[in-house]
């Protein structure tokens, strides 16, 4: 099938993300023998201040704005950690001098009874939950679409699995003496400098989900048990649980319970799902809700040749907005399937599930792929129809690779 089970396709994607920024970094990994921690090549152009901070043999870098986790980076303890999680900003961060006083920061609460601009202290006084989220761009996965939609060609790694704590944003609603009447969205606006001279709804990150959210949707201050980092958002951030990452607004300066979607260009004509070649209309769907996914991380095509024997085949699944249920693996691609172990502890059904299927392997190549199947017995789509944008792949087949075993 025209998948990309095709080793010389997955070369050209490698070569189409290095060209951008590390240039003959894949080359590198394509040559060299394996290695457990693979060396950043020297000429791999210095990941920008804001981000200094992480692990660049960990990532690959599209641009300065677009960088994402390797296959092999994800490791097997579900969650991800902060120095190798994906960076995706639409607009330059805003400086990082803004979380010298991250009690001090301050969001625009408007559309229920009681308006007013709360501080992060503020909030602190209002309740606390931790969840665990996928934080997952709608690009991920655009690497795989055959007609190679424009963007970021994101292969597995624009992913995370992250560990937030904040208030619930129905208790900062209760706090404010409940919604307005008519409140059907909720809009999120981020706290970024907008450049001058340009219409600001052409470039604001401000985006509405659904009020059916307020359920789960939660203003965080923590990840993974640290003050959020600035590059993910910190002081505060809207997290919404099995959204896709464009609608969990960083720095957010203004939450608001609308009753209409933001007139914002990245809600209306941005992030919808159209046919292919064509621009995006407001009444298309817009990307929200994530899908069922899964996808194996090791032995991967970045970990070099694997040795004979009994290999242990991992990776990770998630279920959108439901939990999954089942991951079955297949070292034939699809042709034969056999059931995976889910392994480690639960973290809720908006985090992922990391899999195991311990397989004995001979010499030869493999062509390895895995589905998922969710609470409600859905498994999976085989291949995700191609859209404009290139959003939301969660086709299996399109994620698998061949490895060979020496
Ligand atoms: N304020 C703000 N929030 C934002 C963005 C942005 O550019 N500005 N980008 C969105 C997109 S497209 C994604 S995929 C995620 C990326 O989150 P991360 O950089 O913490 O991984 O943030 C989302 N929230
Ligand atoms: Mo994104």
């Amino acid at each position: 099938m025209d998948f990309p089970r095709d080793p010389s396709r997955r070369r050209l994607l490698a070569h189409g993300a290095a060209l951008v920024a590390v240039t003959s970094g894949a080359a590198h990994a394509q040559t060299s023998p394996p290695a457990s921690t693979p060396a950043v090549p020297a000429e791999a152009k210095p990941f920008p201040p804001y981000v200094a901070w992480k692990n660049q043999s960990q990532m690959i870098q599209h641009t300065a704005t677009t960088i994402e986790t390797k296959r092999s980076a994800y490791g097997t303890s579900i969650v991800t950690p902060a120095d190798r999680l994906y960076i995706r900003n639409n607009l330059p961060a805003p400086d990082a001098s803004i979380v010298n006083d991250r009690d001090g920061w301050s969001m625009a609460v408007e559309g229920v009874r009681s308006p007013r601009t709360l501080t992060v202290r503020e909030l602190k006084s209002m309740g606390i939950e931790t969840t665990a989220t996928v934080l997952q761009c709608s690009g991920n996965g655009r690497g795989y679409f055959p007609s190679k939609p424009s963007g970021t060609k994101w292969q597995v790694g624009a992913a995370g699995c992250v560990i937030w704590s904040g208030v619930p944003v129905r208790s900062v609603v209760a706090a404010l003496g409940g919604l307005a009447d008519g409140a059907r969205f909720i809009t999120g606006t981020g706290g970024e400098k907008l450049p001058d001279g340009i219409d600001p709804k052409s470039v604001m990150v401000e985006r509405s989900v659904p009020i059916t959210n307020l359920e789960d949707a939660l203003l965080a201050w923590e990840m993974n048990g640290e003050p959020l980092p600035h590059a993910h958002g910190g002081p505060l951030r809207l997290i919404v649980p099995g959204y896709s990452g464009v609608n969990n607004i960083k720095y957010i300066k203004r939450l608001a319970f609308t009753a209409q979607e933001s007139d914002a260009a990245i809600q209306k004509t941005g992030y919808r799902i159209s046919p292919p070649g064509q621009k995006h209309s407001p009444s298309e769907p817009s990307v929200w809700e994530m899908g069922l996914k899964s996808w194996i991380n090791g032995p991967g095509p970045d970990t070099g040749p694997v040795k004979a024997g009994t290999v242990q085949i991992h990776g990770v699944a998630m279920g959108g907005m439901q939990a999954v249920k089942r991951v079955d693996v297949s070292i034939d691609g699809g042709q034969t399937w056999r059931e995976a172990k889910l392994v480690g502890p639960d973290l809720g059904r908006f985090a992922w599930r990391q899999f195991v299927l311990p397989v004995k392997l001979e010499p030869g190549t493999y062509q390895l792929v895995c589905r998922a199947q969710d609470v409600k017995f859905n498994w999976q789509e085989e291949t995700t129809p191609e859209n404009s944008g290139g959003y939301l792949n969660a086709g299996w087949r399109a994620h698998g690779f061949s490895v060979t075993v020496a």
